[in-house]
């Protein structure tokens, strides 16, 4: 079973006349879901481990190019009570750890260009590849809820058909699946690239060696996801790599293999000798935000709160002119403001 262990820690309360805030750290010793992501497995939730890798170069092209990777939920919403609005919670750190069992994995703390990977393609002057963490989406109505560490993969999917991938932002903040980065040549930026001071980088990292993943949340895009994950109640992220396998799920020689992680049912990790995936959290918490339709917190609603929403109309990440939270400004949002006008 899942040994997870809760700490939460009220540090202290700020207090001002017109707003107060609490700060509170969340850790979470284990996911309540992790789950390897690869088409052709059928115990993936409860399997010991979860391997990433890439089918760049192999004879498996139909896979996507980061074809190994593993999901990880953590649920927020015991320790952080959810639904109260994105607004309320201001995440200042974010990090997720994961343990490698096996130590034929070079050490790569920085983001390799696409153009590295592919045969052929530019020299990767750094040895060893880094292993990128992504915020999670989902397909087919799916929800990191409904999926949970056991919902379909589906079986044989292909490119651009699994029912979670990894995700990042572009420019203007719309999510973009990362899966097919080398394909489509870009050099997607992951929320967090694992980092240890246990090996210098290019060196082989031992078994048991803890990887830390520091979410960049002065990025506004990470920042906006991670509290709508809080209003949700539900962390989902996933790790991928795109180490090479001859064929996916076979390994190389010594050098070119690829990472493997502690899953929260590894024996080692039940008989208390690995930790599986942690998350930490340090959130404040303003319990004065008002209501969302009051954009610019004012309080009140009124012709200001709606010349921003009309500026804002269109597709837009985060912005609190989004009332409803579905990534779009538009009719409904415009229809909700004007029901609470005051
Ligand atoms: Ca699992
Ligand atoms: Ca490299
Ligand atoms: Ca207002
Ligand atoms: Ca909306």
């Amino acid at each position: 079973m899942n040994q997870r262990k809760l700490q939460y820690l009220l540090l202290f309360t700020l207090s001002t006349s017109s707003l107060s805030a609490e700060v509170v750290e969340l850790t979470l010793d284990a996911p309540d879901f992790d789950r390897w992501m690869y088409p052709y497995n059928a115990t993936a939730g409860e399997r010991e481990m979860a391997s990433t890798f890439s089918s760049v170069d192999s004879d498996f092209d139909i896979f996507d190019d980061r074809d190994g990777q593993a999901m990880l939920g953590f649920i927020t919403q015991n320790e952080i009570t959810s639904g109260l609005g994105r607004d309320t919670y201001d995440v200042t750190s974010a990090t997720i750890t994961l343990t490698i069992s096996g130590d034929e994995v070079r050490y790569d703390p920085t983001v390799d260009a696409w153009n590295t990977y592919p045969e052929g393609g530019e020299e990767d002057t750094d040895a060893g590849r880094p292993i990128e963490l992504f915020g999670a989406a989902f397909r087919n109505a799916f929800t990191g809820w409904t999926f949970g560490e056991t919902g379909p993969f589906p079986f044989g999917a292909e490119r651009g058909e699994r029912n979670v991938y990894p995700i990042t932002f572009s420019e203007n903040g719309d999510p973009i699946d990362a899966s097919n980065s080398v394909l489509e040549e870009f050099t997607p930026a992951p929320f967090a690239v694992g980092q240890t001071d246990a090996v210098n980088p290019g060196q082989f990292m031992p078994s048991e060696t803890v990887l830390t993943f520091e979410l960049d949340v002065m990025d506004p895009d990470i920042q906006c996801y991670l509290r709508s994950s809080l209003d949700d109640g539900l962390l989902s992220v996933v790790v991928t790599s795109l180490h090479y396998a001859s064929q996916p799920g076979v390994k190389q020689p010594a050098g070119l293999s690829y990472p493997n992680f502690h899953m929260k049912e590894s024996w080692a990790v039940v008989l208390g000798l690995a930790d599986a995936a942690r998350c930490e959290m340090t959130v404040v918490m303003a319990d004065d935000v008002g209501i969302p339709e009051d954009i610019d917190g004012d309080g009140n609603v009124s012709v200001t709160d709606l010349l921003t929403l009309i500026a804002d109309w269109g597709s837009c990440n985060c912005c609190s002119s989004d009332i409803n939270g579905d990534g779009e400004v538009n009719v409904t949002d415009l229809l909700a403001l004007i029901a609470a006008w005051s």
